[in-house]
């Protein structure tokens, strides 16, 4: 399968590791949209949110949020941030892979593009 955040995942291409477990990999956004931007994702190959299981959901879902909450508390982001799940074309989701942006250090407008 030719996915790169299975790459990033097995190490064929570099990225800015900043947390992994058995099950999830947090790393630096390529094209940082904030001064803390962070991809958290399974480390399994799950399309989107839409295609997770329940199993998969009960599985991960709570490791990809506590991976969330310890990484904002290392990157002293107290005064807030925002996690952003973009599913599918229309939703802006561009690598087909799911992930988590954790995005801080700045505030964030609202709505969204
Ligand atoms: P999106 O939600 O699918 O649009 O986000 C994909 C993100 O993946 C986007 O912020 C890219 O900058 C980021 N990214 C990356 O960090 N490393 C890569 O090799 C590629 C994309 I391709």
């Amino acid at each position: 399968m030719d996915c790169i955040f299975c790459k990033i995942v097995n190490r064929e291409i570099d990225s800015q590791v900043i947390y992994e477990n058995e099950q999830v990999l947090a790393f630096e956004d390529v094209n940082p949209q904030a001064p803390t931007h962070i991809l958290v994702i399974p480390k399994k190959h799950i399309e989107n949110i839409h295609e997770m299981t329940a199993d998969e959901q009960q599985e991960l879902l709570p490791e990809i949020f506590q991976t969330i909450q310890q990484i904002a508390e290392e990157k002293d982001l107290g005064k807030g941030y925002r996690v952003v799940n973009n599913c599918k074309e229309n939703g802006g989701q561009t690598v087909n892979h799911l992930h988590f942006h954790l995005l801080g250090g700045r505030f964030m407008q609202w709505p969204p593009g």
